[in-house]
């Protein structure tokens, strides 16, 4: 099943950096060396077996925005299940910015008006801590309003931290299928297991897909965070070519487990009773895995017949 998704915004937004650090293994200092697109570049990201992104990365120079518009409108604008633009927070051309946005929605109304649209207000780190929350509240509010009729989910995002992949997850969470199966299976084995929490994390880009929680816990960006550390670890492995394949950690409050799951997946499972000894924790978390791959399987073929 293949998705079409648009990343458009402004040229020097942070398009390419952040589809090359979610699905290209690129870390965020290296996205300094990339140039600027060049009209569209055509990607596809095998996601979850058989969900393939096809992503289209497009230059957001103006002679190419022109031309998108115009030419080339019906070819860009149809059949996207996706919109994601993104605008860089320190532009100083809002209003500008804001006018190839609404171009972008008109286009997108006439041709795929079932497209579900997402806008990140990038580069959040550029902005000074106690501003961000204003400064997105407002950019949110404006963008909500400026989106009607059609709706808009936004996010505040910067790839020197964990917001990139707070961002990706949600969108991407909203591509999969069968997603409420997966959780309710999820809950099922936490429950049986006796654990505090338990997330699942598509296996190349390490976003969280889904996740179930039994506990409280006052950091609610900690997924994000431990998606973006150890897929770091993962690419720092690789790099001595090693394979990432499995972690423990361990203190007197709780012990994570991080494992290879199904063939696309990592599990990450947090126990708090001190009692239950790894041991058999892992064996659970192997007794578990045949469940999730039938699961994936049956959602992999669900999509193969839409
Ligand atoms: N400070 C900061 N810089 C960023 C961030 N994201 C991207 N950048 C920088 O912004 C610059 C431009 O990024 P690109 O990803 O090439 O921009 P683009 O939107 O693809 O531009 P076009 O291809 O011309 O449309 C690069 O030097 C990145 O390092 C961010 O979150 N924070
Ligand atoms: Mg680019």
């Amino acid at each position: 099943m293949k998705k079409k998704v648009l990343l458009m915004g402004k040229s020097g937004s942070g398009k390419t950096s952040m589809r090359s650090i979610i699905f290209a293994n690129y870390i965020a200092r290296d996205t300094h060396r990339l140039g600027a697109t060049i009209d569209v570049e055509h990607s596809h990201v095998r996601f979850l077996g058989n969900l393939v992104l096809n992503l289209w990365d497009c230059g957001g120079q103006e002679a190419f925005m022109e031309n998108y518009f115009a030419s080339q409108r019906d070819n860009i604008f149809r059949n996207v299940e996706v919109l994601i633009y993104v605008f860089d927070v320190e532009s100083r051309e809002l209003d500008k910015d804001m006018h190839y946005y609404q171009s972008c929605l008109e286009a997108i109304l006439q041709n795929s008006p079932e497209a579900k649209i997402f806008c990140l207000v990038h580069k959040m780190d550029l902005v000074q801590e106690d501003q961000r929350d204003y400064i997105f509240r407002e950019r949110e509010e404006d963008l909500k309003r400026l989106s009607l009729p059609l709706e808009c989910t936004c996010f505040r995002t910067s790839i020197w931290d964990e917001t990139l992949y707070r961002a990706w997850s949600s969108i991407v969470y909203m591509l999969i299928p069968n997603v409420k199966e997966l959780e309710q299976s999820l809950n099922q084995f936490a429950n049986i297991i006796d654990a505090d929490e338990v997330l699942l994390f598509e296996r190349a880009t390490f976003l969280v897909i889904s996740h179930c929680q039994r506990q409280f816990h006052r950091d609610v960006h900690r997924f994000e965070k431990v998606s973006n550390i150890i897929k770091q670890f993962k690419l720092s492995c690789s790099k001595l070519a090693a394979q990432f394949q499995s972690m423990e950690v361990r203190n007197t409050n709780f012990a994570a487990f991080i494992d290879i799951f199904t063939s696309n997946t990592y599990v990450m499972v947090i126990m708090s009773d001190p009692t239950i000894p790894s041991a058999a924790t892992l064996i659970n978390i192997r007794n578990a895995r045949k469940h999730f791959e039938k699961l994936e399987r049956a959602s992999q073929s669900s999509a193969l017949t839409r």
